[in-house]
């Protein structure tokens, strides 16, 4: 393939019916009128925007048993899986803009088709590891870690339209961040398969110094991985991402959020990154206008924006005479 250093692929993922709120269909849309492409593209990259993946409306798309949704979210999560398998092909990398969480069943399983042993970094308030049986709340978008990992197999009951949807993933493959809000049997999971999680506490004990490189380690012990980040914005406090639809307080912070960006952009490794749960219809205007902002700053962070400033390749310094 024709992959050249600095070519990077967008891909967006509008969809919403993997939890209860429209407005999440709008994120692709919000973060490229926010100006990420241009953004992205003073810091070198060779941007190319895929644009949309389809979630085609399906009729009669009953619930079943409580899970809300599913023909409509399998036949996306496939589609999604090809546009991100294509754009990865091509573009050596790939920024999925969601989208609701129930976005990453699709983009893992099609980064799996290309890097099967990719490390993930799921940073997020929330473990999106129920299973159907699990959910109180039939929400997909709680769920999309218990249909990609191998191991979860068995405790996945039937659900119509996801005969194609299998697992990809082990859950030595992924690692946590963030987490403050886990219900009792996801923990129950996390606790059985012995799974790499870095909650709030953690955050707060060690510092995001230790978690992140603990996280690294247990991912990627030998620093050779395809790095797939799914970044849900409720992972961040509520001050910095309010226009999301299952806020939480006590959360990342902006400087945390870009010391994990800078640590991954360093690897040269992130092949995917997710942005889930931005929702442009939560909020106010400055609600909606600061999410999106923290939203493309965290992202520039991902691809080589420092804090420490970049100073332009071969840069002269103007002399004074
Ligand atoms: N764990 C709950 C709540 C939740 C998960 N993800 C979000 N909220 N954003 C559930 O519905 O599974
Ligand atoms: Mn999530
Ligand atoms: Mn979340």
């Amino acid at each position: 393939d024709n992959m050249s250093l600095d070519t990077l692929g967008i891909v967006g993922v509008p969809v919403s019916k993997g939890q209860r709120r429209d407005g999440t269909e709008k994120g692709p849309q919000v973060l490229r009128d926010g100006g990420l492409i241009e953004k992205l593209t003073r810091f070198g990259w060779n941007v190319t925007d895929y644009g949309d993946v389809n979630y085609d409306y399906v009729d009669d798309d009953l619930p079943y048993d409580h899970v809300r949704n599913p023909r409509h979210i399998a036949s996306g999560s496939l589609n999604t899986a090809d546009q991100v398998e294509r754009c990865l092909r091509a573009e050596g990398r790939c920024i999925a803009l969601g989208g609701d969480h129930s976005m990453a069943i699709g983009t893992v399983m099609g980064h799996a088709r290309v890097h099967p042993d990719m490390a993930v970094l799921w940073i997020d308030a929330h473990a999106d590891i129920n299973t159907p049986l699990t959910s109180e709340s039939g929400n997909i978008h709680g769920m999309p870690l218990s249909f990609l990992a191998h191991e979860l197999d068995n405790y996945i009951s039937y659900l119509p339209g996801w005969e194609e949807v299998k697992p990809c993933i082990s859950v030595d493959q992924v690692a946590w961040i963030g987490l403050r809000d886990v219900d009792p049997l996801e923990r129950a999971i996390v606790e059985k398969f012995n799974m790499n999680s870095f909650s709030m506490q953690e955050v707060d004990q060690l510092g995001i110094r230790r978690v992140l490189d603990m996280a690294l380690e247990a991912v990627d012990p030998t620093g050779t991985k395809p790095i797939h980040v799914s970044f849900d914005v409720d992972s961040m406090d509520p001050l910095y991402t309010p226009s999301t639809g299952t806020p939480v307080s006590g959360g990342l912070s902006l400087r945390e959020l870009c010391y994990i960006a800078e640590i991954v952009a360093q690897t040269g490794r992130l092949a995917v990154i997710d942005i889930a749960e931005v929702n442009p219809t939560l909020g106010d205007k400055n609600d909606v206008d600061l999410t999106v902002k923290t939203t493309i700053d965290v992202i520039s962070h991902f691809y080589g924006q420092r804090r420490q400033g970049n100073a332009p390749e071969g840069a002269e310094i103007p002399l004074s005479i």
